[in-house]
């Protein structure tokens, strides 16, 4: 009868539930009420070594536990409840001094007390549900370089307020090689007087957020790792359902919705919970709008995991063995960047998945710059990173990379052999797979006839972006042959496209527009002769044209052969 509880996930999850459970469940449930968990783990227990029964997970490693008690606002004290802070007159100059130490306004977060209290931010629908009585304890792992005092340990205090005690094994912080004084003798002091084992690690010489990560989780002992930055603030309920969603599937890694700290009030601000993790042809990653089909998915259930194609990176959590079956991290990248994408291309196309769990809320202070410095120099270090991934994971996508930044090519990027290895042994499905199964909604078009700057015959000035947004006109200027807003892909859908925009016109003459692709043919619909070179807009039958004596950009035109009709897609043309 114990069982019920510990088996009560079996109907609605991945687990293997014989069939006598099953019926015992239904019959049985309503006669209970408190049930006594040590006893249920050891019945149950017996009964997998008996009866062969499956458990996806391993049952050593499941706790009972009790809700976190809510943090009671301190009334009076700034920031409370996740307002903004004001900052007292007179003291402008030194928020402006201070701020590019760390990239946020230090004098705010100075003010609000380690313990604030936030609202609760989660949907009506995430307080009906029901978690595992029994959870996996988790290790909380939060890398450093020179973090301010008042953050890192709101980061911490936010943790030990809000999650349940039984299911915090321990806080592992790992200094990567910090130069602060009080991050050294007067932080280890300071964590011993907390209510949790908090462990202290240091990288030495400076080790790059990825591989600081990788000392951290040698040093875990809970069942799941959980990874921070160390600017956070986790609010009530956050754990939980993090937890649970890696109990029903140990191959799902979970993120939960990260909410917006002002870098300079210190205001939490909800995120939507509408928006899902993608990336660009210069492998930035960003947020995208939730698709319909997703929502689809979930029955339109908002409280319902999201599966998203890309993580931020930062805060997630997953299965300890799994971190390890799956190769932890790229030990060859450096300081900043590039490992989420890995690690989400990875999840997904070895077999996991990879979800935002929409009733877990997590905030985090966003900066516009990063605050510390890249010894190897910001855009090598980046492209490095970033070419390690698409050399390992993108397959024949890894030249949008490419062209995007040229300059990549020549970057040293090491040995990735051994990440392709693994790639290998773990039997991981291919980039088309990824790019069709799981982000049919990318910029990466699945067929292409050309991928390159597009040149005209007669002025020699290639189509530009200029890095305009969408909805603005497309340019054109002297070619650079550095990629960037030159680099345009000419796709088997017909479509001129530069990222996440296509060349779009919805009158017969004049300029051309930068339009969020839509994959609809239409006003985006172009095709290009390689005989006579011109590009033909489908629905017009108009020319696109380098109009003699006018910088500002390419027009459509009655087409007329002449040579500012004629575009150069000059190699790897591939019909
Ligand atoms: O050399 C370093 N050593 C470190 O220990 C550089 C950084 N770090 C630490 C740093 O102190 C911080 O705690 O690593 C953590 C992350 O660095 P941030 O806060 O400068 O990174 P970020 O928030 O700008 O960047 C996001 O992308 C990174 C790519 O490498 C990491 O994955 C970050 O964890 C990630 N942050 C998030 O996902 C939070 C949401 C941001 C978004 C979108
Ligand atoms: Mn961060």
């Amino acid at each position: 009868v114990l069982l019920l509880m510990y088996f009560s996930d079996c109907l609605n999850s991945s687990f293997h539930c014989p069939q006598e459970l099953k019926v015992e469940k239904l019959e049985k449930r309503q006669t209970e009420n408190d049930v006594d968990l040590n006893f249920a783990h050891e019945v149950a227990k017996n009964l997998i070594k008996t009866k062969g029964i499956s458990l996806s997970y391993p049952l050593s490693a499941l706790q009972a536990w009790e809700q976190a008690p809510s943090v009671r606002p301190q009334i009076g004290s700034p920031g409370e409840e996740g307002k903004p802070v004001h900052i007292p007159p007179g003291q402008e100059t030194e928020v402006e001094e201070k701020f590019k130490l760390n990239q946020f306004n230090i004098l705010a977060s100075d003010m609000i007390s380690v313990n604030r209290s936030l609202p609760d931010v989660r949907l009506a629908s995430c307080h009906k549900k029901e978690y595992s009585p029994l959870l996996p304890t988790t290790s909380i792992v939060i890398v450093f370089h020179n973090e301010a005092w008042s953050t890192l340990l709101r980061t911490i205090w936010s943790v030990i307020n809000r999650s349940p005690k039984a299911l915090l094994k321990e806080i592992i912080l790992v200094d990567d090689a910090s130069e602060r004084d009080d991050l050294g003798a007067q932080l280890e002091e300071y964590v011993r007087t907390l209510p949790v084992q908090v462990i202290i690690l240091r990288t030495g010489a400076r080790s790059g957020l990825i591989r600081a990560r990788l000392l951290g989780a040698k040093h875990v002992t809970g069942q799941v790792i959980t990874f921070l930055d160390a600017h956070c603030e986790c609010t009530e309920g956050w754990l939980e359902p993090l937890l649970d969603e890696i109990v029903r599937d140990r191959k799902t890694v979970v993120c939960p919705i990260i909410d917006v700290i002002s870098d300079n009030t210190f205001e939490y601000v909800t995120a939507s919970d509408m928006t899902w993790g993608g990336f660009n042809w210069k492998l930035n990653f960003r947020w995208y709008r939730v698709p319909q089909r997703e929502m689809d998915r979930r029955g339109g259930d908002r409280s319902a995991p999201l599966l998203t194609p890309t993580m931020a990176g930062g805060l997630f959590a997953m299965d300890k063995d799994y971190f390890y079956e799956l190769g932890t991290y790229d030990e060859g990248m450096e300081v900043w960047g590039g490992e989420n994408l890995e690690m989400s291309f990875r999840v997904w196309m070895c077999g996991g998945r990879l979800e935002i769990i929409t009733c877990s809320h997590v905030g985090h202070v966003f900066r516009d710059k990063s605050p510390y410095t890249f010894p190897g120099g910001v855009s090598q270090t980046i492209f490095k990173n970033s070419a390690r991934v698409a050399e390992v994971w993108m397959d024949e996508w890894k030249e949008f990379y490419y062209e995007m930044n040229p300059g990549s090519r020549k970057v040293d990027i090491g040995d990735v052999s051994d990440r392709l290895n693994l790639r290998k042994q773990l039997g991981c499905k291919s980039f088309r797979w990824y790019l069709e199964n799981v982000y049919p909604e990318s910029q990466m078009p699945l067929e292409y006839y050309y991928l390159g700057d597009i040149r005209n015959a007669e002025s020699g000035m290639c189509l530009d972006t200029m890095g305009r947004k969408g909805g603005e006109n497309v340019g054109l200027s002297y070619c650079h042959g550095m990629g960037g807003n030159q680099v345009f892909a000419y796709t088997k859908r017909d479509q001129v496209m530069s990222d996440d925009n296509c060349l779009d016109a919805s009158h017969g003459t004049g300029p051309v527009k930068l339009i969020r692709c839509h994959g609809l043919g239409g006003n985006q619909a172009w095709t290009y002769n390689q005989g006579d070179r011109s590009i033909r807009h489908i629905s017009s039958g108009q020319c696109l044209t380098s109009i003699i004596g006018k910088t500002a950009g390419p027009e459509l035109r009655v087409c007329d052969g002449s040579k500012t009709q004629q575009w150069i897609m000059k190699a790897h043309f591939k019909w």
